[in-house]
């Protein structure tokens, strides 16, 4: 058993600081209970937790480490950048630079506009699509998640028509009201959708490999449909592509699926660790945002000199050596020791992956929309996740999340989590 003892006193002491001791609640350990362990240091695949523990790294910060933690070359260019001070208010070259590299390796994005997060990216995209179309109703799917956008913040209504009903208390009525929810991967419900409300419809975004309820894809029938649908209405295609966004692909998602979108949102990887997220895409569309165009949007510390060094040297680490045929081999190892391992113990399971993005569901189907990741056994995935946290391995702390592999992981490292899943899953049998 692994010692807790200034994690369990520093989180009492956070919870009556912050409400549930955290600053994002997907870190509390609420769906797999007990206390969250407290980080103290992290370096390469690994955290250190306060009481000394250390854990082989799958969340990546929840995906932005595709590097490690502590990569030399974002440390030292962090550092260069906050010797020259923090943040200016004022433009700056790494904004042309970081903006250049996202316009070169995302083959849709003509002109990107930098802010704080990938909530500020999906919020500001939405407003963007509803200025440029006039229209008010958004599409979005159920499992998917874009932050915390309020318009966004939406579960599928009761009503046949999908109509959105606010699935947190402070979303009105009245917001949630224009936003449709349908099934992820539901053909039939989009035609059905565009032939209802198409020349409403400003906008459909969905997460082009979801994270959110754990790893689930598309098909590429359901891309072609939302893409065939949103052009034939005159409705604009947004890709949420914080979590896949040089993820799954140099490129995103978007290059894997051969489907062009017309606005991306960003966010993890592009800001290497520090808080950044984009939204970007056509220029007659992004020509509309202030102060080019008439769409509001702002932020004081969008683009800041430490923020946007952390991204450059990302990005140019990922574009100069691109980790993804190594971190393809690490995923097609993990998964396949975690089948063999689940089904060695009897355990009805399902695997999704793209590349160093994947879940393993405790599920007996296959899992391709909300309806059927819901099903998953979320009580054995719990045993799972504190049977792994003690042996040293920290995993999403949810069966709706995915996990991730970074370039700082080894063979080795993969095998060693095969072995103590191999034990812990015959535990759960
Ligand atoms: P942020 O505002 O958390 O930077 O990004 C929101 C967001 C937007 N779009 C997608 C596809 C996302 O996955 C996210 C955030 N992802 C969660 C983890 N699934 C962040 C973890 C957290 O909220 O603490």
């Amino acid at each position: 058993m692994l010692i807790h003892t200034q994690s369990h006193a520093l989180f009492h002491r956070a919870l009556q600081l912050m409400p549930g001791g955290v600053n994002s609640p997907a870190r509390a350990f609420g769906a797999v209970g007990g206390e969250p362990v407290v980080i103290e240091r992290a370096a390469g695949a690994w955290l250190y937790d306060v009481d000394g523990n250390r854990y082989l790294d799958y969340i990546g910060s929840w995906g932005p480490m595709i590097l490690g933690h502590a990569h030399p070359a974002v440390t030292e260019a962090v550092l260069r950048a906050v010797r020259a001070g923090t943040s200016y208010g004022a433009p700056t070259r790494a904004e042309n630079d970081l903006a250049e590299l996202i316009i070169e390796l995302v083959p849709s994005i003509d002109k990107v506009r930098l802010v704080n997060s990938g909530t500020e990216a999906t919020m500001s995209a939405l407003r963007l699509a509803r200025g440029f179309t006039g229209r008010d109703v958004v599409v979005k799917f159920a499992g998917n998640y874009h932050g915390h956008v309020d318009s966004l913040l939406v579960a599928a209504g009761s009503s046949a028509a999908t109509l959105g009903v606010p699935n947190s208390l402070g979303v009105t009525v009245g917001t949630a009201r224009d936003t449709l929810v349908l099934a992820y991967n539901d053909v039939p419900a989009v035609q059905a959708t565009f032939e209802q409300h198409g020349g409403r419809i400003a906008a459909v975004i969905l997460e082009p490999v979801v994270g959110n309820m754990g790893c689930v894809l598309p098909t590429l029938e359901f891309l072609s449909t939302v893409r065939h649908w949103t052009q034939q209405c005159g409705s604009l295609l947004i890709f949420d592509e914080v979590m896949t966004g040089f993820r799954v692909a140099l490129g995103g998602a978007q290059t894997l699926w051969g489907i062009t979108p017309d606005l991306t949102t960003l966010g993890k990887i592009v800001g290497g660790g520090l808080p950044i997220g984009a939204y970007g895409g056509r220029r007659d569309i992004m020509d509309h945002v202030l102060p080019a165009g008439p769409v509001f949007q702002a932020g004081t510390l969008s683009g800041n000199p430490v923020a946007t060094a952390a991204g450059i040297a990302t990005l140019t680490c990922l574009k100069e050596r691109p980790p993804f045929a190594q971190l393809e081999a690490l995923g097609a190892q993990l998964e396949h020791g975690l089948r063999t391992a689940a089904a060695a113990a009897g355990i009805p399971h399902h695997t999704a992956r793209v590349g160093s993005m994947m879940t393993l569901f405790f599920n007996r189907d296959e899992v391709t929309d909300w309806e059927s990741a819901s099903r998953s056994d979320t009580q054995r995935y719990a045993r799972y996740f504190w049977g792994m946290l003690e042996r040293g391995l920290y995993l999403p702390c949810s069966q709706y999340e995915a996990l991730f592999i970074s370039a700082a992981h080894e063979p080795a490292d993969i095998a060693s989590t095969v072995t103590a899943a191999t034990e812990v899953l015959a535990s759960l049998a």
